[in-house]
């Protein structure tokens, strides 16, 4: 029982938290879980690589070729964890990173299924993108949608379309764009939403989003806590975000695990960093198998 662990304060080209995740203690709470943990240090975080060469933007995307070059080499670290059969950990950064870790999951388990919660649907493709953020475009990229080949986009001509839209399952949506919406409904992808959540409950919609993507197949959990800790009216709470790893965890089938958008939005006090620390923290605990009693 081993978890691989990577490291990847990059936020949109802005190197932030994630590390404070490590810093906070992480290592120690995994080892105390009982698995072995493979990582190198902090020394070996993936950091975007600091160049001089200009980054425009390419059609509405902001900082492409950087956002690409940091991904490629998450997806190669991934994979090499994956491929060891290590289950696992990355702690970002934006959820552009996913591109890497599903990408390097998949690579290693290709009939995977990818269970995504988040209030947003990150499944924007660089034509339907309102803000240009590669962090509302990662989901795109996997499922190879139109404007995301190699031949539209060669700097991102790496990424393969690893994902099948039958294998993607998202929890906690509600905030769409339209053309997001569009997409969800023309390639038939299964959303419960927040709507859903507080008709059925988490525990049923964690049991159906299971049975969806497959009840025997490898998981990638990719989790974006971004705000989760303020309460942001409406959205998932503390208790249903754990419930949704706990649950992962039962399955005995979690191959790989994201807590992104680790960021305590800049300018926030000493106490808020810490919430958000704590949050991670714990979130990755019962992923790894930590139970109440
Ligand atoms: C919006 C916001 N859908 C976009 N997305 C995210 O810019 O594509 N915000 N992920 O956190
Ligand atoms: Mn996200
Ligand atoms: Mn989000």
């Amino acid at each position: 029982n081993v978890v691989g662990l990577v490291g990847c304060p990059f936020s949109g080209g802005q190197p932030r938290s994630g590390v404070d995740l490590i810093e906070s203690g992480l290592v120690q709470d995994v080892e105390d879980l009982g698995w072995k943990v493979d990582f190198a240090g902090a020394d070996t975080l993936v950091s975007p690589l600091v160049s001089d060469t200009p980054d425009p933007d390419i059609g509405k995307l902001k900082k492409p070729r950087l956002v690409s070059n940091v991904n490629k080499e998450v997806a190669e670290r991934v994979y090499s964890h994956a491929s060891k059969g290590q289950l696992t950990v990355t702690l970002g950064g934006d959820h552009s990173l996913a591109m890497g870790t599903v990408s390097g999951t998949f690579k290693a388990y290709p009939d995977a299924a990818l269970i995504w919660v988040d209030a947003h649907a990150d499944i924007n493709t660089p034509l339907t993108t309102p803000s240009g953020n590669l962090h509302g475009c990662p989901v795109s990229f996997l499922l190879g949608l139109p404007g995301t080949s190699k031949e539209e986009i060669p700097e991102f001509g790496w990424i393969e379309p690893v994902l099948k839209p039958e294998r993607l399952v998202y929890i906690g949506l509600r905030d769409i764009d339209e053309g997001e919406r569009k997409i969800l409904k023309e390639n038939n992808i299964k959303c419960f939403t927040m709507h859903h959540v507080d008709k059925y409950g988490i525990g049923k919609v964690v049991d159906m989003a299971l049975e969806h993507v497959g009840t025997d197949r490898p998981i990638h959990l990719s989790f974006d806590v971004a705000r989760f800790t303020s309460q942001v009216r409406g959205g998932l709470t503390f208790r249903e975000g754990h419930y949704i790893c706990e649950t992962l965890a039962e399955t005995g089938r979690l191959v790989s695990l994201d807590i992104m958008e680790i960021n305590p939005s800049l300018g926030a006090g000493a106490h808020d960093v810490k919430q958000t620390v704590d949050v991670g923290r714990s979130l990755v605990r019962c992923a790894l198998g930590e139970t109440l009693v």
